[in-house]
């Protein structure tokens, strides 16, 4: 079901070419999504609501969903949805406000100063999947970071849902409530990046565009990018897990079978040096999935070529086969599991021993959930305030510093062949613009 991938006796240079992982195809999307973003970039709401009629069947007078409708949802909403998703935010609210940033000033020379000042993006567009994946816990991993980074204006779209009278999930409008959030449109996929991007009559136009999609909205994102920022092409996800013989078959399997539920494409990784251990995860594996309700999904998912158990020599090893794979997810399961998750380099986020299972961190743990996935945690990072915020260099010199910087600006302008950058400084002190 699972396959293993034996790397006992010595590890290859190049790491990455024999680890398991899925290839999304954002480029071939990209013809797809091309003339729908040119529509809506032309038309407006009428292409917007034409799309969301033809791709979900729906057909919308507005996009913008009636703040009455958001606010119903919450009030229909299960005692006990709402009482998690309370608690959700408000530990994610902990953690993303202890992330704020605060201005700082370095004083550079006498009279010279230059401040790091960090300036919320001023509208955001938060992108909510829907269809299968109906996750009012990424509305939070979204708003919350958005809200605490102080994001003045903030609209959350969600694809329009024939089964809810073409209104988006109720749990999702219903998480807008919670969250204070009242700008909520219903539209999906590729058309709704492109509402974002360019502005609707509905829908302002927006500087940054966060949150997952399929494959078309990671298309749309690639190709919008510039005109809109983006967080990131989210793919499918992943979880890997470090394990030796300490380690709970049980609950390993139960981990990995919890990503696997996501999507036929997520991947499952092992990495352990504990041949027992790769033999009963494997049995736990099938008796876990056969009880589990979406076993057809997980069995394709953890037979893909993106998931499997690699076999190391030590932990050490194993340390250098994570590190390569750069995880979104990574759970550290062996002895001493908060020594050898210090070593880790390259993860999205990481879960330390037997008691902070991925599980925990979708949802409660108050980490976010929204991670750097394809290896991109070697050079990304998960969505935080930071992904809201731009730090702004502000420049205060009086005149004595800029006249003792002059005549280093002149050197370097010169060096470059720039001598009107230079002559910008001597202009100030009679120096004279050179003919
Ligand atoms: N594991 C997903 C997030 C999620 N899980 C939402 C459940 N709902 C990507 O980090
Ligand atoms: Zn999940």
């Amino acid at each position: 079901m699972i396959s293993r991938i034996d790397l006992r006796g010595s590890l290859p240079g190049d790491l990455r070419s024999v680890l398991p992982r899925a290839e999304l195809d954002v480029e071939a999307a990209l013809d797809k999504v091309r003339p729908i973003c040119e529509d809506v970039r032309h038309r407006g709401s009428d292409a917007v609501r034409e799309h969301t009629k033809a791709f979900d069947g729906v057909d919308l007078e507005s996009t913008r969903v009636p703040v009455q409708a958001v606010h119903q949802a919450l009030a229909d909403l299960d005692p006990a949805v709402r009482d998690a998703l309370e608690e959700s935010i408000r530990r994610a609210r902990a953690v993303h406000r202890a992330q704020r940033r605060t201005d700082v000033t370095t004083q550079v020379v006498p009279g010279g100063t230059v401040t790091e000042k960090w300036i919320p993006v001023g509208r955001v567009g938060l992108y909510v999947p829907g269809g299968r994946a109906v996750y009012p816990s990424s509305v939070v991993m979204n708003v919350v970071p958005a809200q605490e980074a102080g994001v003045g204006s903030l609209a959350v779209t969600s694809p329009a849902q024939r089964d809810f009278g073409g209104l988006p999930h109720p749990t999702i409008l219903a998480a807008c409530a919670l969250l204070g959030v009242d700008e909520v449109h219903a539209a999906g996929g590729a058309q709704a990046i492109a509402m974002f991007a360019y502005g609707t009559a509905e829908c302002p136009r927006a500087d940054l565009v966060t949150g997952p999609g399929n494959v078309y909205v990671a298309a749309a994102k690639r190709l919008l990018k510039g005109v809109i920022g983006i967080d990131a092409e989210a793919g499918p996800t992943e979880i890997a897990i470090l394990a030796d013989a300490t380690a709970s078959p049980v609950d390993v399997a139960a981990d990995l079978i919890s990503q696997a539920e996501h999507d036929t494409l997520a991947a499952a990784v092992l990495v352990t040096d504990s041949a027992r251990l790769a033999d009963e995860v494997e049995a736990e594996l099938k008796a876990q999935v056969a009880r589990t309700r979406h076993a057809e999904r997980i069995t394709e998912a953890l037979a893909g070529r993106q998931s499997g158990i690699v076999l190391v020599d030590g932990v050490e090893d194993g340390l250098r086969v994570v590190d390569a794979y750069a995880a979104e997810h990574l759970e550290i399961q062996t002895a001493d599991a908060a020594a050898v998750a210090a070593r880790v380099r390259n993860a999205g986020a990481i879960f330390v021993g037997p008691h902070a299972p991925v599980s925990l961190g979708d949802y409660l743990a108050g980490s976010n959930h929204v991670l750097p996935t394809g290896g991109c945690a070697c050079h990304s990072s998960g969505l935080s305030v930071q992904s809201f915020l731009r730090g702004v260099h502000v420049v205060e010199y009086d005149r004595d510093a800029l006249a003792a910087a002059t005549g280093r600006v002149v050197a370097l302008a010169e060096a470059e062949d720039l001598p009107a950058h230079g002559a910008a400084l001597k202009a100030r002190f009679d120096w004279g613009i050179p003919s």
